[in-house]
């Protein structure tokens, strides 16, 4: 494989993404890492939850790929896929998930606390809504400090009823502040389908009420993710202020590990299967001659194989000793360990 996939360098990985090969490839990773996870859990190796997000990879990637590796981003415990698209390698981000010291927080961190100072992923939150006004910190503590780089925020469409989502878009536009508001709308919040519990199913719409760009995206579009990214990452960086973008996708494994997702309306899931963004990228790169017309299948084995060799080298390492627990409790540690003491 000419991937580099499997380079243990985050900042390589993430700049592998320029190749429409390596988006595809690194969508599939992300499908094959989820589904891995779900059958760690099963083989007991991992305590307490999940939160898989197959289906959603175009998001993933199209952001990964429109932003710089020194730009901010936030997100979720709904985010293997996003430390996995900003260049988090598999063994960093299972090794983590799977409290092993290969880890890329030396498995302390687990599932839901992702974090990868050299491709900008600040520690993943378990708080919904958490980020959104972190991320206007690092936007404005980025312009104080007359750098160059902004900050994106990604949450889930239930997030958006939460006070701090208002306070942050807010914030943001009177301040200007250089940061991208990504929603994914899945459809749901844990166990309730939007209509149930938000006044809007569009959240986009809710832009116009702090005065920014609001803008519906096809979220399983690859593409159609980066165009959107790279408008409103333009203009964050030409000082004009934040926009909130709306990704449209669907979570295909329920809210948590244990959630058979049975409140699906019937027939929702194949909906949405039938628009499945790693085949729809596939298709293009078909068309454009970058993919082999049966060169999917061979593709998607070549990746469950490096995947399951992640795997195997997460299983054979250790988990942290219990006196690490107080590691890195804060950014000086009484050791001076200062490993997380990043973006002066
Ligand atoms: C402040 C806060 N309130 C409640 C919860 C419990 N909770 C966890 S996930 C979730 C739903 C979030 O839905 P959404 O924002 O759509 O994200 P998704 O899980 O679909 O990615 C809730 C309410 C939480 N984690 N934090
Ligand atoms: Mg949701």
């Amino acid at each position: 494989m000419t991937s580099l996939s499997n380079s243990n360098s985050p900042l390589a990985r993430r700049e592998a993404l320029e190749s429409r090969l390596e988006q595809l490839t690194r969508m599939i990773e992300i499908r094959s890492v989820e589904e891995r996870i779900q059958k760690l859990f099963g083989e007991g190796h991992i305590r307490g939850s999940t939160h898989l997000a197959n289906g959603q990879e175009a998001v993933s990637v199209g952001i990964a790929r429109s932003i710089d590796p020194d730009d901010i981003v936030t997100c979720t415990y709904r985010g293997h896929g996003h430390a996995l698209a900003l260049g988090v390698t598999t063994v960093g981000v299972l090794g983590e998930i799977c409290g092993r010291t290969v880890g890329c927080a030396g498995g302390l961190g687990g599932s839901m606390h992702l974090v990868e100072p050299a491709v900008g992923l600040l520690p993943t939150a378990a708080i919904i809504g958490a980020g959104l006004p972190i991320a206007c910190g690092a936007g404005l503590a980025a312009r104080t400090r007359g750098k160059d780089r902004i900050a994106v925020s990604i949450f889930g469409d239930g997030s958006s009823n939460i006070g701090a989502f208002h306070e942050a878009l807010n914030f943001a536009a009177i301040l200007k502040l250089p940061v991208v508001f990504v929603c994914e709308n899945n459809l749901y919040g844990e166990y309730s389908r939007i209509d149930l519990t938000t006044a809007v199913e569009d959240i986009a719409l809710r832009a116009t009420s702090y005065n920014m760009p609001g803008v519906m995206v096809d979220g399983q579009d690859v593409d159609a993710v980066a165009a959107a990214m790279e408008t409103a990452v333009a203009r964050a960086r030409r000082g004009e202020g934040p926009s909130l973008l709306e990704m449209k996708t669907y979570r295909y494994s329920g809210h948590s590990r244990s959630d058979p997702a049975t409140y699906r309306r019937p027939g929702e899931l194949d909906q949405w299967l039938k628009r499945d963004p790693i085949d729809i990228l596939a298709r293009k790169l078909v068309e454009e001659k970058l993919l082999a017309a049966d060169g999917l299948e061979p593709l998607k084995a070549e990746v469950r194989d490096a995947v399951e060799r992640a795997a195997q080298e997460v299983l054979a390492s250790p988990h942290p000793d219990l006196g690490e627990i107080m590691s890195h409790v804060s950014a000086a540690s009484a050791d001076g360990d200062r490993r997380f003491a990043f973006w002066q």
